[in-house]
């Protein structure tokens, strides 16, 4: 688990850097492998979703993914505790995930300008997880679960 992980992470950075590669010259030839590769161009997805059914009892959870980070960074929850993700993606021009292994939430996937509502719940036991977005692997918040 742990290593398939770190091999995601891996292959995220990996992607990442090819994608980023920002010398001018090279761009029109990266360019167009990376929109045959790219996910997003056909993707339809729910702008604006709506409140899943079952949100009722949760805790109301608002993330904002900017161009550089996570707001909040920190976000304090009680273990066994039940969320209701909003996530906002105000970076209109990139799409971000959100998971951590650690604390069993599966990724959530955020198109640029979009905003999910996903319900997840914490961890039983306390403990420190920082989820992340495996595309940009420095973007990430800390959850405490207490
Ligand atoms: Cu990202």
């Amino acid at each position: 688990m742990r290593n398939w992980f770190l091999f995601s992470v891996l292959l995220a950075l990996l992607i990442t850097i090819t994608a980023c590669g920002s010398d001018k010259e090279k761009s029109s030839a990266t360019a167009s492998t990376a929109a045959a590769s790219s996910p997003t161009a056909a993707v339809e997805y729910t702008k604006d979703e709506p409140i899943p059914a079952g949100a009722e009892d949760a805790r109301v959870i608002e993330l904002d993914f900017t161009p550089e980070t996570i707001l909040p960074n920190t976000v304090n929850i009680k273990a066994g505790e039940k969320i209701l993700f909003v996530i906002k993606n105000t970076d209109e021009d990139g799409e971000h995930n959100f998971l951590s292994s650690t604390a069993d939430l599966p990724e959530i996937l955020v198109y640029g300008g979009q905003t999910v509502r996903r319900l997840w719940t914490a961890p039983g036991e306390p403990g420190v997880h920082e989820p992340l977005c495996t595309l940009h692997p420095w973007i990430k918040m800390t959850f405490i679960v207490e």
